[in-house]
């Protein structure tokens, strides 16, 4: 029989401990304590999936509470995968986030992308494809006018998220490692 099946009680806390340390650093890499809950996208306008033959005078999403005003992005992009078609920038009214249309362009696929800052302040994203039947006349927003955006309204930066867990996972297996080391 392997002496490594009978595990004596102090090994078992080192794996315990870094167990722990490696969950915490999960929970910061996915920007997420546990006892919280994100916003949940209710419906959209278009719906997912839909085909559409016009384009609508606007695109929405509604959320399971109300959202916060703050890095808010909407977009729809077209076939090409690049090409924008909202007209302007999203507003949040309570768990409502819309932004208006142009008048589509080419038939095929169109996806709304977005990202809203959930209640409890935590990023919530996404990506929702509908299709286009018949070929509009519009055509898509030049992207110099898409970067020229108001103050404060850029992205919100993963880095921190990331360096924070890389420090705690890191932290866990070094504590495990030495527990370990001196264990034996
Ligand atoms: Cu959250």
């Amino acid at each position: 029989m392997s002496s490594r099946l009978l595990r004596p009680a102090r090994e078992n806390l080192v794996v315990r401990i870094a167990a722990v340390l490696a969950a915490a650093g999960c929970a910061v890499l996915l920007g997420a304590p546990a006892a919280d809950a994100h916003s949940v996208l209710v419906s959209s306008s278009p719906a997912g999936d839909a085909a559409v033959a016009v384009a609508p005078a606007e695109v929405a999403l509604e959320f399971n509470e109300p959202v916060e005003n703050r890095f808010t992005e909407l977009a729809v992009l077209g076939p090409d995968g690049t090409s924008h078609w909202e007209a302007g920038p999203a507003s949040v009214v309570d768990a409502r986030v819309s932004a208006p249309l142009r008048p589509f362009g080419p038939a095929g696929g169109y996806t709304i992308r977005y990202r809203v800052t959930s209640a409890d302040g935590h990023p919530v994203s996404g990506a929702i494809p509908f299709r286009l039947t018949v070929a509009g006349p519009g055509t898509a927003v030049p992207v110099a006018a898409l970067t020229a955006g108001p103050a404060g309204d850029g992205s919100m930066p993963l880095w921190p998220w990331i360096t924070g867990g890389a420090v705690l996972l890191g932290t866990g297996f070094a504590v495990a490692r030495r527990l370990a080391r001196a264990n034996a």
